[in-house]
Formats: structure tokens, sequence, C-alpha cells
């Protein structure tokens, strides 16, 4: 499925896009648990009468981390053939899960995220030690634009060849940012089931959402070589817990594949 002009495009730029790569019936079902994600970390937050809850602001923006913990039907997503080919595509023969997470924004200013590389997250607020980069693929569950707020990134010739940055707590932003200055990256208006992999050196920032819908994408990590902490590099970072998917080029989860 991954191509060589494609990988030397990951490679070389930190970028690619698979536009409409997702059958509508795997975009269908995946919309389908975004929904209960939501509705589950809403409900979470009514019962306890709070509006907010780390990054996430009742009615206006979620973030979901680890909802296979909740629905293991994730897993035939996660672990099946097109995230096969698609991280052994582009990360080779090891790959294993890193963190999956849905990104749900309404339309409020603090739906946007500033310039950021997802290692610079790792690294200068998670504490993770200095690490190969991961790979990120967006999703994206409904059709992007610049008025939903979708992604920008910067290529590795237009923005830090492909190296980690220092990143700074920006209070204003309430994020962390690699990056304040005025490129503007490409646009990533893809239409829903589409799927941007980018690697987590590169420098990526989100817009604010305009519209009155929500504008939903799932956020799933794959990586080659596990790291830990800088304080102690025996624990693991990987917020999935590391779980393996490929091992010398062989799936070592092939769980019940998804209607296509
Ligand atoms: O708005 C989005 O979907 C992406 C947010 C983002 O850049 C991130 O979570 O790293």
């Amino acid at each position: 499925m991954i191509t060589d002009t494609q990988r030397d495009c990951f490679q070389q730029q930190g970028y690619v896009v698979l536009e409409k790569i997702l059958s509508e019936s795997v975009l269908g079902w995946l919309q389908g648990r975004c929904d209960e994600a939501v509705d589950w970390k809403a409900s979470g937050m009514r019962s306890l009468g709070i509006e907010e809850e780390g990054i996430n602001l009742l009615g206006k923006r979620y973030f979901v981390s680890g909802y296979r913990k909740q629905n293991a039907e994730l897993d035939r997503f996660l672990f099946g053939d097109v995230m096969a080919e698609i991280s052994k595509g582009l990360l080779g023969e090891t790959v294993y899960l890193h963190n999956e997470q849905f990104v749900v924004k309404g339309q409020d200013q603090r739906s946007r995220f500033a310039w950021h590389q997802d290692s610079g997250y790792s690294v200068y607020r998670g504490g993770a030690e200095l690490h190969q980069p991961y790979l990120t693929c967006w999703i994206a569950l409904d059709d992007m634009s610049a008025q939903n707020g979708t992604i920008s990134v910067l290529s590795f010739d237009e923005f830090g060849e492909g190296k980690l940055v220092e990143h700074w707590w920006d209070e204003d932003e309430a994020a962390m940012v690699g990056y304040s200055g005025e490129k503007s990256g490409s646009l990533m208006a893809v239409p829903a089931g589409s799927i941007v992999c980018f690697s987590s050196f590169t420098m990526h920032r989100s817009g604010m959402n305009q519209t009155e819908r929500l504008r939903r994408s799932y956020i799933v990590q794959y990586a080659s070589t596990a790291f830990g902490f800088q304080n102690d590099p025996q624990r693991r970072y990987a917020p999935s817990g590391g779980v393996d998917f490929i091992k010398g080029n062989q799936r070592v989860i092939q769980p019940e594949p998804l209607p296509n």
C-alpha cells in the first residue's frame, strides 16, 4: 500500500498524505467509536460536576486518550490490515502501538494548537528521554478545512531539517510551543477518511474550529524503538503501554478484520 515515493516523501519531508484511504464503512465505524468516546468522557465530567478536566472542556474540546481500554473493539482498527500496511511501510519491520487518542473540537478559541512537534510534548512536557522519532497517523474523521481547524504541517525543508527542537510552555496558548515565526506551512484540507502520516519531529499546528459542528480526528501513533523516561529509562514512556504489533516483519496481533 505504501509506495517508495510515499516512503521517500515521509523520510525526506517529514510527512505524506494518504487521501481517502479508509473505506466508507471503516470510516463510519470509526466515527461511531469516536462519538462513543466523547459521550463517555462528557458523561464522566457531568457526573463529577466539572466543566474542565486537564485539557478537556465540556462541549468544546475533547482529548480522549487510551479509549481502547474502554472498548477493546478499537484494536480491530489499530492492529488491522490498513494500519499494518501503513506502519510497516513507513517504519519498517518492528512496530508497536505508542498511543491513540480522539481529538474533537467544538467552536471555541481554545480549540487551536500552537506549532509543536509531538516529541516536543513527550520530552519537554512528558519527561521522556530523547528518542528516535515515532509515527503519527492523523486520521480525518470529518472533511477538514481551515474553517473547522484542520492541521498545517511544515516540511523538514521548511523547518528544522528533521531535528527535534526545544519546546516551551506558553500560558496564552495553554500549550507547548516549538516555533513562533511567520511560516504558515501546508494546510491539510483533506476529505474524511484521509490520513496524514507525519514524524514526531515534524512541526505542525491546528486551527480553531469556527463552525457549529464538532470536528473529529483520531491520532494513532506507532514507534519502532521503545523509549523510557529521562529519570527512569527502564519504565516505558508509551501512553498505550507499547503493544507489540509487528516483529521481524510479521504481525504478532491479528484481530478479526473490520467489515470493508
Ligand atoms: O487538531 C488536531 O486534530 C491535532 C491536534 C494536535 O496537533 C495534536 O494533538 O498533536
